[in-house]
Formats: C-alpha cells, structure tokens, sequence
C-alpha cells in the first residue's frame, strides 16, 4: 500500500515505520492514524517480518501529539470519535503479534507519548521529550494515556504528569521507568535494530506468547494471570521450537528456530 504520512521500511526482517509528517512536527490528524493501522496489519500479515520499530521522520520529533489544528474545532461527539480511532489504533500496536519498539528520537507529547506506551519497549535519544500535556489545551489524554501511563511509571507519577502537563526530559523518562534505555541521537535506530535482531533470535512463538502472557495478565487478578501464563506455557511444549531450544541446549549447539 501507498502511504503518505508514513514511511514503511523493511530491512531483512525487520520493519521500520517512521511517521513522517514534518511540517506538524509528526502531529497525528485521521490519515495518519489510520496509516499507521493500515502498516500494523501489513506487518501483521507480513510473514517475513518478526518486529516492528516505530520512530519519527527527521531528527525534531518523534510524534507531537494529536493534531491541534484538527482538533480545535470538533464537536464533543466528533471528539469521542477522534479518540476512539486513536485509541484502536495503538491497542492495535499493543496487539500486534509481534514485539513493537518505540525509538523515541524527539518530542513525544500527548497522542506521541501514548504511541510509545502501546508499544512493548521504549528506547529514547538523549533529545528525546514525553508529555502529556492535554490539560492544557483543555482535554484529557485521549489515546489510551490516562490507562497505559499509570500501568507503566504507577499511578502517581502518571497523575502528576497528565495533571501538570509538565514535560520530561529522556534522564528523567529512564529514571521513572517510561523508557527501558537512552542512547545519543545518531545510534538510537541503530539500537533499537540491535535490540529487535536479539529478540528475533529466539524463538518467534515464545516471545509472542510471553507478550500475550504479560499483555492480557496485566489487565486482570493474578490467579486468572497465571492460568493464562500455564495454558501458554503448556502450549510452547507442542511446538516445534520448544523440541529444537531444549534439543540445541542438551547438544550444546546453536538452536535454529522456525515457527513463526
Ligand atoms: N498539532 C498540530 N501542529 C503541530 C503540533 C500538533 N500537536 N505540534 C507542532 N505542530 C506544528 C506547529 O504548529 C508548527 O507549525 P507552523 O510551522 O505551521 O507554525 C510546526 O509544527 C513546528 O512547531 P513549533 O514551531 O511549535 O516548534 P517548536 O520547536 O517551537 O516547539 C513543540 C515544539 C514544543 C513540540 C510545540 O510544537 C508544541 O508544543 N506542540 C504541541 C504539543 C502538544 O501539545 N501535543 C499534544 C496534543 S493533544 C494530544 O495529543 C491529545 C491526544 C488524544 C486526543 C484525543 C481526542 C479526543
């Protein structure tokens, strides 16, 4: 497929999707979200691709947030619609089969920081900035912020920062858990690429099922969360990979997985 606001990458196995609006600094209006969509199912279906990393175009901004110019004049109901495309577009992301790394490389505000929470890992350049500074512009996140937030950096912290719109810089996204690494500016993409080629190595179905396992746990009690962990468990003993890790362990040899 054609896209225009986005730019979608493949190198070898991987792919790269970079939001490429600059003269919005990578702002999010309806044809972007629904190109990012429209990529996440590409690479879905996609069986020569094992990971996803998400960046954004140029070395300013990773995405801005939701597009103001856009937004300032919905109706509440055109609001709620707006959100509720943003919000099945990043709980598209959080769902894709798929391990979704989020090369942070400038701002991430608002529906940019949002983006960066559905994804499974988030690495950041030291230029990196994350904000959800929604209440100042006289709404509240909408793209899933107010629940991913408090789910990864705990409630408070998310309060604090949804409540005073106050940015943060990559230091201080690292120090409260927001980002896993920070990296200068010209080896962030070359990391993030690192990081997507050592998990490729393992077997493809076990990360997709550690993923299911935490994504789906994360959301109910811990005794529904360990039966979903079992069942997934028990199911990797029917595969093939699971024969071939433990095979290549006992044979001190290098596994060669295949199921995808
Ligand atoms: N939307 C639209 N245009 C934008 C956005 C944006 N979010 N961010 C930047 N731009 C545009 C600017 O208007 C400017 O355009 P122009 O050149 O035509 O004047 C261009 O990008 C460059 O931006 P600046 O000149 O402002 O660049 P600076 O380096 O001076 O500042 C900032 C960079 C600090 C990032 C600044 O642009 C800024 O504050 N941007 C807005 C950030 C923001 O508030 N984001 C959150 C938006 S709200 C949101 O994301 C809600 C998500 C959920 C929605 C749910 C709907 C119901």
């Amino acid at each position: 497929m054609a896209y225009k606001n986005i730019i979608l990458e493949k190198e070898d196995s991987l792919a790269i999707l970079k939001v490429n609006r600059p003269q919005a600094l990578n702002a999010l209006n309806n044809e972007t979200l629904r190109e990012i969509k429209a990529a996440v199912m590409e690479v879905k279906d996609d069986e020569t691709v094992g990971a996803l990393i998400i960046t954004g175009a140029g070395d300013k901004a990773f995405v801005a947030g939701a597009d103001i110019s856009f937004m300032e004049n919905l109706s509440a109901v055109e609001g709620r619609d707006f959100g509720l495309l943003g919000q099945d577009v990043f709980t598209a992301v959080e769902n894709l089969e798929k391990p979704v790394i989020a090369a942070v490389n400038g701002f991430a505000l608002g529906g940019g920081c949002e983006l960066a929470l559905a994804s499974d890992i988030r690495l950041a350049s030291q230029k990196a900035v994350f904000g959800q500074p929604e209440v100042s512009l006289g709404i509240t996140p909408g793209f899933g912020g107010t629940q991913r937030l408090p789910r990864i950096i705990g409630e408070g912290r998310a309060k604090e920062l949804i409540f005073s719109a106050r940015s943060i810089d990559a230091q201080e996204a690292y120090r409260i858990g927001l980002v896993n690494q920070v990296y200068p500016p010209e080896s962030l993409l070359e990391e993030a690429k690192k990081m997507a080629r050592t998990i490729m190595a393992n077997a493809p179905l076990a990360v997709r099922f550690s993923k299911a396992a935490i994504n789906k746990g994360m959301q109910t009690d811990i005794d529904s969360a360990l039966a979903i962990e079992a069942d997934l468990f028990g199911l990797c003993f029917s595969t093939q990979d699971q024969k071939e890790g433990m095979n290549a362990f006992v044979n001190k040899r290098k596994p060669a997985f295949i199921c995808q």
